[in-house]
């Protein structure tokens, strides 16, 4: 990330020049966000995708409720974490005499918002996927309905982390504290167990809601524009009204095309990041000041041109408030820019070091090394940490730049091969900790190559 005075934050440094330019000249809208379709394949998984499965010609309004620990917000605390536990792992004769055994799974989120005026309500979780095994993820809401957490790879046994948004119905909540008691099963695991990290209850309000006119809100919409461009950048800027622009807080823009699948979904082709401790993660990036612009560096994506970008608009003084924008669609890679991607037939499973345990996997790259331009590995990784290793990761045996800092927590990565540690046929990633406890865990979908060739 970098920052321009004129841009706010900006993805790529190196490109800092080009981006004034190019998302300066942002004259009136080019693509019109207003006939925008709901982008082929989106689903309640992703990062808003509930959102978005409204197929919106205009903008909506969420008001958000954060899970907060402490028994102050009616959450007693077991572990410093929050976490779920098979139902019998409390009478196993070690596991049970740990603090984590003690987390009953349940939470609260008090809701103040009356619930006649709320349009819709869904519950948003970043999670990390638990125990690989663990089966049957699931919450109920109030005692009223039971909600399946969408499965995708803990309980066939690898390790993974998920970001579900979960559309409730509204007689499921109370004006009040809602309790959220989540389960699973021990499947397959030794323990079945993972882990919430942030959850939020969100409703939809409409525009003219009185919520919205006390925060003088009320009658607020935008979209994204996009500025005709022939590079691999595509400027992107957000269209406000002057009157508002004042109380915009930031700007996150996100992008809906195939990449790789960072958001652990098992959809390579939806709306791309996630959140990491409630802040976007892995999103085309976020602008704090006007114009609220910034460009979308496309030059590892793999040609298509059936891209789309949204905004995600969030207020000063409001932070329970956010906007999201209807997507501008019809969005496109460069013509003449070859990009191929390539992942592992099969992965370790579960894909997860410790005591110095190797774990490798292959990946074929048929292509020829000399033809390529550049290349760069996208994994993402849950780090619990090294002992004395200090690249745990390594390709072709060539360590990686990638150090451990043991915080326990999820790391999505981009790591620069040179295309001379290419070679053509098999090519080796390896994972190594040697920690004692946690170790090193990649996250689905494993790792995968993106290489950009040579005109
Ligand atoms: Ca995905």
């Amino acid at each position: 990330m970098m920052w321009c005075r004129r841009l706010g934050r900006v993805p790529y440094a190196s490109r800092g020049c080009a981006l004034c330019l190019a998302v300066c000249c942002l004259t009136v809208a080019t693509a019109r966000a207003d006939a925008a379709e709901k982008p082929a394949g989106s689903r309640a998984a992703g990062p808003e995708a509930a959102i978005a499965e409204g197929n919106p010609s205009h903008g909506r309004f969420l008001r958000l409720f954060w899970f907060e620990k402490g028994i102050e917000h009616g959450n007693p605390i077991t572990n410093r974490r929050f976490r779920v536990n098979d139902p019998s792992v409390g009478l196993h004769a070690e596991f049970g005499k740990r603090s984590e055994a003690r987390g009953n799974g349940m939470l609260q989120i008090e809701l103040t918002e009356p619930l006649p005026g709320i349009e819709a309500a869904e519950l948003a979780l970043e999670l990390w996927g638990g125990h690989p095994g663990t089966a049957n993820k699931r919450v109920s809401v109030n005692g009223r309905s039971s909600y399946a957490i969408p499965e995708i790879g803990t309980a066939a046994g690898q390790c993974t982390h998920h970001y579900p948004v979960i559309p409730l119905e509204r007689s499921d909540l109370v004006q009040a504290h809602n309790a959220f008691q989540f389960s699973c099963d021990r499947g397959d695991s030794f323990w079945g167990h993972f882990i919430v990290d942030n959850a939020c209850l969100r409703v939809e309000l409409d525009s003219r809601h009185p919520t919205l006119a006390a925060a003088r809100l009320a009658g607020f919409q935008a979209r994204v524009v996009a500025a005709p461009s022939s590079g691999p950048l595509l400027g992107l800027a957000l269209e406000a009204p002057p009157e508002f622009r004042e109380r915009i807080a930031a700007v996150d823009f996100q992008g809906y095309y195939d990449g790789f699948d960072e958001n652990g979904d098992g959809r390579t082709r939806d709306w791309h990041g996630m959140t990491k401790d409630r802040q976007p993660c892995e999103q085309l990036g976020t602008a704090v000041d006007a114009p609220f612009a910034l460009a979308w560096d496309t030059t590892m994506l793999v040609s298509q041109s059936d891209m789309a970008v949204r905004a995600l608009v969030r207020f000063k003084g409001h932070d329970d408030l956010i906007y999201l924008t209807p997507p501008l669609t019809g969005l496109a890679t460069p013509p003449k820019e070859r990009v191929l991607r390539f992942a592992p037939a099969g992965l370790p499973k579960p894909f997860w070091s410790r005591v110095s345990r190797r774990k490798p996997c292959e990946i074929v790259f048929d292509a020829e090394p000399q033809e390529v331009a550049a290349a760069e590995l996208r994994v993402v990784v849950w780090d619990g940490g090294t002992e004395k290793i200090e690249t745990p990761l390594s390709w072709n045996g060539r360590p990686l730049g990638f150090h451990s800092d043991g915080k326990h927590d999820v790391k999505s990565l981009r790591l620069k091969i040179d295309p001379s540690w290419l070679q053509h046929g098999t090519n080796v990633f390896e994972l190594i900790s040697d920690t004692e406890h946690h170790g090193i865990e990649v996250l689905l979908p494993g790792p995968e190559l993106f290489v950009r060739l040579k005109r």
